[in-house]
C-alpha cells in the first residue's frame, strides 16, 4: 500500500521519469540526447516542483478546514541553499530519481550541482530563516515565510590579486524552476507625499496619506517541504510600477519618461544590502523594508477576512514573527492599516498590533542595532512617523506614571534625541509586540540585563530565549550522505525528526569497528573537499592533514585574524626548527567582508597573504598549508562541514549572539576550539568540557578587563613571542615589500585591540597547542567526535519551532499524510 500511495502522489520511478521527460520536452523544448545539464536540472526541478505544490495545496486545504492559528515569518532575507536535494529528501524519493535518471544515463549528482541557490541573505539571519521554514514545514505548522524578492542576491566574492572583488549574483539568469508568480496576487505600496487630517461624515478624526509615489507588490511563491507530509511556502515580494499611476506622462506624449518611472519602480527590490552587522542609513534599505512589510499585512488581511472574521481577532489567528528589526516598522504600518483603512479605534487597533507581533533580536553589537533619522523616515513614511509619535507619547506617559527616571525615560523612548534625532527600531518593536526574545542563553540574558534592561524591569514576562537550531535534514542527512548512512545502520533514521535519538549513538563509543568506519566517513569526505579546494584554488592539501576551519561572514568580533596570528606564530616555530609538536593541519577560511568594511577586507588580504608565503615555503608547506576558498555560500558550506575536523568558533565572549555554523560542524562530527559565547556555550554543555576546547575570558572577565582601562601595548611589549608574531605582520618578508599593507591591523591591534586578541592570544596558542596533542590519539579524537554528534540533539530547529510555537505563538500543528 505504499506503493499505492506513492503511485497516487505521482512518486513512483516510472512516474518520476515519464514526468521528468514531459517536462523536458514541454517545457524546456528539449530531448534527452540535445539536452545540457542545466536543461535536465531545470527539468526535474520543475517535475519535483509541482509534487511540491501538491503537498502545500493538501496542507493549507486542510489548516483552512480547522481554521487553524498561523504564523506569518517575517525577514527580509532568506538562504534557502539549493532545493533539489532537500525536496528529493522530503518527498522520500531520492533513489528513485537517481534510478529513474540512471534509466536514462543521467547522473543525478551531475543535475544537483547545476543548481544556483537564492542567495537572498547575508548569514546567520538568513539562513535562519530558512532553517525555520524547514521546521515549520516538517512540524506541520500552519506558516508563511514572507520576504524580498531581490533580484541580485548577495554578490559573488571573487579573489584578485589576494583581494576580495564583488561581482554582481545574477541567480535568475537561467531562470528559476522552483517559483511561481501569482499576477494576482498583487498590492499597492505607497510612499512619499504628505497626510492630511480631517472629519469624515460622521465627525470622526479621519487621516488621508496622500503620497507622491505608488508602486505594487508580486507575490512569487517557492514551495517549502516538510519531511514526509506537509509543505508551506515562502512567498517573496517583486516591487512593479502601476501603470495606471502617473501614466499620463505618456498620454502626455512623454513615453520615455513614463517607462522611466516604471523602472525606477523595479529598482526597489533589485538587490540585496550587503552589509550584515553594521547599518548603513540608506533610502532605499527603509523603502525595502517597508515595501515587503505592507504587502505582507495586506496579504495577511486579506487572508484573515476572506475567511469572514472581524479583524478584531487577527492575533487569534496570526501571530507575526520579527526576524530582527528589520521588519519593524510593521508596528506602525499594521496600526496605520487598523485604524486608516479599516476604521478601528486607536486603542482596539493598538491591543491588536500588541497582540500580534513577537520580535528576536539577534544582536548586542551597538552598531548593529537600527536607527532611522527621523527626517529620513518622515519623508519617505510621513504618516508612520506620526503613527510612531503618537505611540511614543502614549508610551512615554506610562512610563511617567510608573516612577521612571527623566533619564530613564529618555533611554527608553522610541527616540533618540541625543544627536540627530532618530528612530529606535528595537525599541518600536520590544514596545509593539508581546514577546522579545534572544537566540541563546547568553545572548537572552544580556539582552535582559543590559541592551533592553529597562524594558525588562517594566514587563519582566515580556522577554525569554530561544536558542537558534538548525536543518538536521540539508545539515546532516543531504549534505553529508557517509555519515547520515553510517548513523542510521546504527540507530536508525528515527534522528531526522526525533531529537533524541542521536544519543543512541552513545552506546557504539567504544565499538571499534564502529570508531574505523567513523573515520572512514570522515577521511573519505575530506578527500572531497581536497579536491575542490584544489579545483578552486589551486592549492593542494593532504587529506590526513588536520581540517581546521573558519567560515562565516568576516568581522572583526569573529576574530579570523585571531586565527592568522596563530598560524603566524606555527609558521615563525617551524622556521625556527621548533615545530616538531606541529600536527600536519590544513587552515581553511570561507566567508565574505561587506564591501565596504575596510578592515574585514584587509583581514582577507592578510589570509591570502599568509597562503602565499606558507604555501610556497618548502620548508613549512607539509606541515601547514592555508586556503581562503572563494565565495562562501549554502552550497558551499554543505561541503565543507562535513570534512572538518576542528571548527573555529572563536569571537569575543559576549559578541556573538548565538552562531549556527557552530552548530553545523559540531553535527557532522568536528569538535569545536571555542570561546564561552553565544550558543557555544550550551554546545559545551550538552557534548561535555572534556569533548570541547574551551578557552578565552568569559564575558564578565571581558567586561572587568574594559572597565579596569584595557592597554594592549602592554601585552605586546611584555609577552616577546606575540611581539615577534605582530612584528611579523608589518615585515617585508609577509607583504613582499609593502610594509604598509597590514599596518591598519597592527595599529589597531596595539593601539584599541577592542576585541581583546591580545589579551585572549596567550589561552588561544596554548589551547591549540593540547588540541594538536589530543589528535595525535586518534582514538580519542574519534570518541570525542562521536560523542559531539550523539548530542546534539538540542540544536535541531525542529526544537526551536517546538518552542517557539510553546512558548511564544500557541499555535499547533496541522498534519496531512
Ligand atoms: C540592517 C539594516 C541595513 C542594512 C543591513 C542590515 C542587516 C542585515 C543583516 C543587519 C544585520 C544582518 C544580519 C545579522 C545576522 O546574521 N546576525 C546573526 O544572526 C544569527 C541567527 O540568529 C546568529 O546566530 C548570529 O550570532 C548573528 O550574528
Amino acid at each position: 500500500s505504499s506503493k499505492e500511495a506513492q503511485e497516487h502522489l505521482g512518486l513512483t520511478k516510472e512516474e518520476i521519469k515519464s514526468s521528468f521527460l514531459e517536462n523536458l520536452f514541454y517545457r524546456i523544448g528539449r530531448i534527452p540526447p540535445l539536452a545540457s545539464n542545466l536543461d535536465l536540472y531545470s527539468a526535474l526541478a520543475l517535475a519535483i516542483r509541482d509534487r511540491a505544490f501538491k503537498q502545500f495545496v493538501k496542507s493549507t486545504t486542510e489548516i483552512a478546514r480547522k481554521n487553524a492559528k498561523s504564523v506569518a515569518y517575517f525577514s527580509a532575507e532568506y538562504l534557502p541553499g539549493p532545493h533539489l536535494g532537500m525536496n528529493l529528501l522530503n518527498l522520500g524519493i531520492t533513489t528513485e530519481t537517481r534510478q529513474a535518471l540512471e534509466e536514462l544515463d543521467i547522473k543525478l549528482e551531475d543535475l544537483l550541482e547545476e543548481e544556483v541557490e537564492p542567495g537572498l541573505g547575508n548569514g546567520g539571519l538568513g539562513r535562519l530563516a530558512s532553517c525555520y521554514l524547514d521546521a515549520m514545514a516538517t512540524q506541520g505548522i500552519p506558516s508563511v515565510g514572507y520576504g524580498i524578492r531581490y533580484e541580485y542576491g548577495i554578490f559573488k566574492q571573487e579573489i584578485k590579486d589576494g583581494w576580495q572583488s564583488e561581482a554582481t549574483d545574477k541567480w535568475l539568469h537561467f531562470g528559476n524552476p522552483w517559483e511561481v508568480v501569482r499576477p494576482e496576487i498583487a498590492y499597492e505600496v505607497k510612499f512619499g507625499g504628505k497626510t492630511e487630517h480631517g472629519q469624515d461624515f460622521n465627525k470622526e478624526l479621519h487621516v488621508e496619506w496622500i503620497p507622491d509615489m505608488k508602486l505594487k507588490g508580486t507575490a512569487y511563491d517557492t514551495p517549502v517541504l516538510g519531511y514526509k507530509g506537509n509543505g508551506i511556502i515562502m512567498r517573496l515580494w517583486r516591487s512593479e510600477a502601476i501603470e495606471s499611476f502617473d501614466f499620463s506622462a505618456y498620454n502626455g506624449g512623454d513615453y520615455y519618461r513614463a517607462v522611466e518611472k516604471k523602472i525606477r519602480s523595479e529598482n526597489l527590490t533589485k538587490v540585496l544590502y550587503p552589509n550584515d552587522e553594521n547599518l548603513s542609513g540608506k533610502e532605499l534599505r527603509l523603502k525595502q523594508q517597508y515595501f515587503f512589510v505592507s504587502c505582507s499585512l495586506q496579504d495577511i488581511l486579506h487572508l484573515h477576512m476572506l475567511q469572514n472574521r472581524s479583524l478584531e481577532t487577527l492575533h487569534e489567528k496570526f501571530t507575526i514573527q520579527l526576524n530582527d528589526t528589520h521588519p519593524s516598522i510593521s508596528v506602525a504600518e499594521l496600526m496605520r492599516l487598523l485604524v486608516d483603512r479599516h476604521d478601528m479605534e486607536w486603542e482596539r487597533a493598538w491591543d491588536v498590533t500588541r497582540k500580534t507581533f513577537a520580535y528576536t533580536n539577534h544582536t548586542l553589537l551597538p552598531e548593529a542595532l537600527e536607527t532611522w533619522p527621523v527626517s529620513l523616515l518622515g519623508h519617505i513614511l510621513p504618516r508612520h512617523l506620526e503613527i510612531i509619535y503618537e505611540i511614543n507619547s502614549r508610551f512615554l506617559h506610562e512610563l511617567r506614571d510608573s516612577n521612571f527616571s527623566g533619564e530613564q525615560i529618555a533611554s527608553m523612548s522610541l527616540i533618540d534625541e541625543r544627536g540627530e534625532p532618530s528612530v529606535r527600531m528595537a525599541h518600536l518593536a520590544t514596545v509593539g509586540s508581546y514577546k522579545v526574545n534572544g537566540v541563546s542563553a547568553l545572548h537572552s540574558m544580556l539582552l535582559k540585563n543590559q541592551v533592553l534592561s529597562d524594558f525588562a524591569s517594566l514587563w519582566p514576562e515580556k522577554f525569554s530565549n530561544v536558542t537558534n537550531g538548525i536543518s538536521y535534514r540539508r545539515f546532516l542527512a543531504v549534505s553529508n550522505p557517509g555519515l547520515s548512512n553510517l548513523i542510521t545502520e546504527k540507530i536508525g533514521d528515527g534522528w531526522y525528526t526525533r531529537l533524541d535519538d542521536l544519543k543512541k549513538l552513545e552506546n557504539f563509543v567504544e565499538d571499534e569497528e564502529f570508531q574505523q568506519k567513523w573515520t572512514e566517513v570522515k577521511l573519505e569526505n575530506k578527500k572531497v573537499l581536497a579536491c575542490y579546494i584544489q579545483e578552486q584554488t589551486g592549492i593542494s592539501v593532504a587529506p590526513e592533514m588536520l581540517f581546521d576551519v573558519h567560515v562565516k561572514r568576516i568581522h572583526e568580533y569573529k576574530r579570523q585574524h585571531l586565527k592568522v596570528l596563530h598560524i603566524l606564530s606555527l609558521y615563525l616555530r617551524i622556521k625556527s626548527g621548533n615545530g616538531n609538536e606541529i600536527a600536519p593541519c590544513a587552515f581553511i577560511f570561507g566567508g565574505k567582508a561587506a564591501p565596504g568594511y575596510f578592515m574585514a577586507k584587509r583581514i582577507i588580504r592578510l589570509i591570502t597573504a599568509v597562503g602565499e608565503r606558507v604555501n610556497n615555503d618548502p620548508e613549512v608547506n607539509s606541515k601547514i598549508k592555508v586556503v581562503f576558498l572563494p565565495n562562501f555560500s549554502v552550497k558551499q558550506a554543505q561541503k565543507v562541514y562535513p570534512a572538518a575536523d576542528l571548527s573555529e568558533q572563536v569571537s569575543l565572549a559576549g559578541k556573538e549572539a548565538s552562531g549556527t555554523g557552530n552548530m553545523k560542524f559540531a553535527l557532522n562530527g568536528a569538535l569545536t576550539v571555542g570561546t564561552l559565547d553565544g550558543a557555544n556555550v550550551e554546545i559545551c554543555e550538552e557534548v561535555g568540557e572534556e569533548n570541547f576546547f574551551l578557552f578565552g575570558l568569559t564575558t564578565a572577565e571581558v567586561e572587568a578587563v574594559k572597565a579596569e582601562g584595557y592597554r594592549p601595548y602592554k601585552l605586546y611589549e611584555e609577552n616577546a613571542r606575540l611581539r615577534e608574531v605582530l612584528d611579523f605582520l608589518v615585515s617585508e618578508e609577509l607583504s613582499g615589500g609593502d610594509t604598509e599593507l597590514f599596518r591598519p591591523i597592527y595599529e589597531n591591534l596595539l593601539q584599541q585591540d577592542p576585541y581583546l586578541l591580545l589579551k585572549d592570544y596567550e589561552s588561544y596558542i596554548n589551547c591549540q597547542d593540547h588540541i594538536h596533542e589530543v589528535w595525535r590519539n586518534k582514538k580519542e579524537w574519534t570518541k570525542k567526535s562521536i560523542l559531539n554528534v550523539a548530542n546534539m540533539g538540542k540544536f535541531s530547529a525542529d526544537r526551536s519551532i517546538r518552542d517557539y510555537c510553546e512558548e511564544i505563538w500557541k499555535v499547533e500543528p496541522v498534519r496531512v499524510s
